[in-house]
């Protein structure tokens, strides 16, 4: 199988014809690079899960390429940022984790396109505590970012802007595109702050799902039998650990003790101009009065916060999806539709009540796998599937051979043009202890087999066979009858961990 499912070839002919034809700077293809924060793949149409309907994004899969084997590398914020800056796994690019500060003097996309003559850009969130290097321009997220009228530094400073945070983005990626450098190709990067936790939408957006009752997962009352200490001991579970006030902006009561996460509960709202914070309390008293005339518990209280939790999460994409077709627009007004290679993705995946959890990190499904659609006509043929294995490493070197450059060794991706494809995905997360207590793991990926090693403070293995159980309720680890497939996967994760250069985690198996 080509690593380009059904689109392999028309893409693979066209990548080889690019060099020859494209002999001028201003004639190399311009790349649009959306990237938002904690979307899951549940939450797009294009995906077929039926939870909501993103008709932007939707339109980028169905003028390209819809990839369902997308994955990241480390599951959390700030390192697949660095990921997808250097193509090189976090123990080659230095950042561990979201404590960690990004060392720019690093090779990274924007001083490896220009070469080729690329200006490049980015708007949006960061999240790498040193500031962009590399960039043309940057006009970013400071950290996290709020919701609202968030402050954007740039080179010049640090600057409030009034609005909704993810159409400010969109505002000043589009002003960036209008005053930029018509004489030369582009890479711009938008990075959105949604929708990551604690999904506040935006006011037009308010009660857009209130009347939908969301299906819930068939694990969400998972008990965790059949798995390891590290199911059972994070931190990210709906019914424990999501919080009334802050995540599901119930307010809290007169004399009412705030404590743990909820003491963010005002923080975002905090920076809300005196019409925002009507719109809001007018909205949120409603859900507010009802919560408390409930006094649910038990089953009851755990279905309500994921309802609740979905009404937000999935209201702060539809923001996110407006904005995407507003750059689509954008490009096909201005005439660059045609030379432009439109990717839309994902930092890392989310858990909608799967497993009962919300949050990412671990290597399971649902937060291993991206979002990931791409759409460049002439190219990647309309309405196709990519069923290959890709990662976030592969993004710099697609890019790379997009512009016509040679890739260099030192980068660990593989061209997603270049038709090559890879049979097995490695994985490694640090981020522990930490918050939402997910411990350190590292594992491998084929098809169909996951071997998952958490360690540090455990040295527990899981195997899953994600045909027969694709939702990963059982680890097999400890079934004879899978003795060779356990030794194949150690085998070939020995290679890859070897391949990548992993010696910490080869000291580990
Ligand atoms: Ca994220």
């Amino acid at each position: 199988m080509k690593r380009f499912y059904k689109g392999s070839i028309g893409l693979a002919l066209a990548a080889a014809a690019l060099p020859g034809c494209r002999e001028k700077a201003h004639d190399k293809p311009n790349i649009l690079f959306i990237m938002s924060d904690d979307h899951a793949f549940q939450a797009i149409s294009a995906y077929g899960h039926h939870l909501n309907s993103t008709p932007n994004i939707d339109r980028i899969a169905a003028d390209g390429m819809r990839f369902n084997k997308a994955f990241c590398t480390n599951s959390i914020s700030a390192p697949c940022r660095a990921v997808v800056l250097t193509g090189k796994f976090s123990h080659m690019n230095g950042l561990l984790d979201n404590s960690d500060r990004f060392n720019g003097a690093q090779s990274t996309l924007p001083k490896l396109l220009r070469p080729a003559g690329y200006q490049s850009a980015i708007i949006g969130k960061w999240h790498l505590k040193s500031d962009p290097v590399g960039f043309d321009f940057w006009r970013i997220l400071i950290d996290q970012g709020p919701y609202y009228n968030p402050d954007l530094k740039d080179s010049t400073g640090t600057h409030r802007y009034e609005g909704y945070t993810t159409t400010v983005i969109g505002d000043q990626a589009i002003g960036w595109l209008d005053n930029r450098d018509k004489n030369k190709p582009f890479l711009l990067m938008v990075h959105n702050k949604a929708p990551h936790r604690n999904w506040m939408p935006e006011p037009k957006y308010f009660g857009l799902f209130s009347k939908t009752k969301f299906p819930v997962p068939e694990n969400f009352f998972d008990d965790y039998s059949n798995r390891g200490r590290a199911a059972k001991e994070q931190e990210m579970s709906v019914i424990k650990d999501m919080t009334i006030n802050y995540d599901l902006k119930v307010f809290p009561r007169e004399g009412d003790s705030i404590t743990g996460d909820d003491k963010a509960w005002e923080g975002g709202m905090k920076r809300m101009t005196p019409a925002q914070r009507t719109e809001w309390d007018q909205y949120y008293k409603t859900i507010t009065d009802d919560f408390y005339s409930k006094k649910l518990s038990g089953e009851a209280l755990a279905l309500w916060k994921y309802q609740r939790y979905m009404e937000d999460y999935l209201a702060c994409i539809q923001s996110v999806d407006d904005q995407v077709g507003r750059l689509l627009d954008y490009l096909k007004k201005n005439g660059l539709d045609k030379n432009t290679l439109v990717v839309y993705c994902s930092d890392q995946g989310f858990y909608l009540g799967e497993h009962g959890w919300f949050d990412k990190r671990f290597m399971y499904e649902e937060s291993f796998r991206t979002p990931l659609v791409m759409s460049f006509p002439g190219m990647i043929k309309a309405g196709t599937v990519s069923e290959a294995l890709v990662q976030n490493i592969d993004f710099a070197p697609t890019f790379m051979q997009l512009a016509g450059l040679p890739v260099p060794d030192s980068i660990q991706g593989i061209s997603l043009l270049s038709g090559e494809n890879r049979k097995a995905i490695y994985y490694h997360y640090y981020e522990y202890p930490g918050v939402h207590a997910v411990k350190r793991h590292y594992g491998i990926r084929t098809d169909r087999y996951k071997l998952i090693h958490f360690y540090q403070d455990i040295d527990e293995w899981e195997l899953y066979d994600l045909e027969k159980d694709p939702h990963e309720m059982n680890n097999l680890y400890n079934d004879p009858s899978y003795t060779v497939v356990i030794a194949e996967l150690k085998s070939n994760l020995v290679k890859l961990q070897k391949q990548y250069q992993d010696n910490e985690a080869l000291s580990k198996n």
